[in-house]
């Protein structure tokens, strides 16, 4: 059964391309540019319903979600980026594969506010609350990560390439001064080969073509006492 992933570069898709890029499986690739001509079109919505993406179709299954698509790859296909059911980390591998998302529409919602809504409309005060609230998630991840290379202190897993995803993105929007052991987390997860492969060719710096609409990152550097 042949497996297609349906992808636009530097979207959550890019957590499923890089999942299937490090579980070194065959796969068709259909990349489209972030477009409601590509991702409303007829043939599309017969595969996703709303036009989002990612989705993904494995012979006769059609799937959408980043986080299931996750799931289900590493249950699939045997490797060490699953933590199958009795595993002692399985719980906190859901955790995180799934708190991925809760850190991701902070950004999301940040784009909306650059991009999609008029100058006039935009709310400095949503853009505060949001960059704090990835402020917040940052605070956490650093103290987890104080003590481990990745999410799970058994080592790179799924949960990796769904917050890893998050935090890649995130970082468009804020300075990752203030969180020394976050900022190794990123270039880790940057030296990855699997990742590499999954980024849009000779990129350098997340979502870089957006950089020049989105506003100054906040930084959350700590006074010095
Ligand atoms: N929770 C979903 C979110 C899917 C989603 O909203 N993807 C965005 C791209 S990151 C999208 O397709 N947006 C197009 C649109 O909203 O029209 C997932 O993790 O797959």
């Amino acid at each position: 059964m042949s497996l297609t992933l349906y992808s636009c570069p530097e979207t959550r898709s890019m957590r499923s391309l890089w999942l299937l890029n490090e579980l070194g499986v065959p796969f068709e690739l259909v990349s489209m540019p972030f477009d409601h001509k590509f991702l409303r079109a007829k043939e599309y919505l017969a595969i996703h319903p709303l036009g989002r993406i990612p989705a993904l179709v494995d012979g006769d299954l059609t799937l959408f979600e980043s986080g299931a698509i996750c799931e289900y790859l590493c249950e699939k296909y045997e490797s060490p980026l699953n933590r199958p059911v009795g595993h002692p980390e399985r719980p906190h591998w859901l955790q995180w594969i799934h708190y991925a998302e809760t850190l991701l529409v902070h950004g999301q919602n940040l784009v909306q506010q650059y991009i999609f809504v008029s100058e006039a409309e935009r709310s400095p005060v949503v853009i505060n609350l949001e960059s704090r609230r990835i402020g917040k998630g940052l605070d956490m991840l650093e103290n987890i990560l104080a003590n481990q290379d990745y999410i799970l202190p058994g080592g790179f897993s799924g949960a990796d390439t769904s917050l890893g995803f998050s935090v890649y993105f995130v970082t468009a929007f804020v300075e990752l001064d203030a969180h020394p052991n976050v900022q190794a987390y990123f270039d880790r997860i940057w030296a990855r080969p699997a990742f590499q492969k999954s980024m849009p060719a000779g990129q350098s710096k997340p979502l870089e073509w957006l950089l020049p609409r989105l506003g100054p990152k906040m930084s959350f550097k700590r006074k010095a006492a």
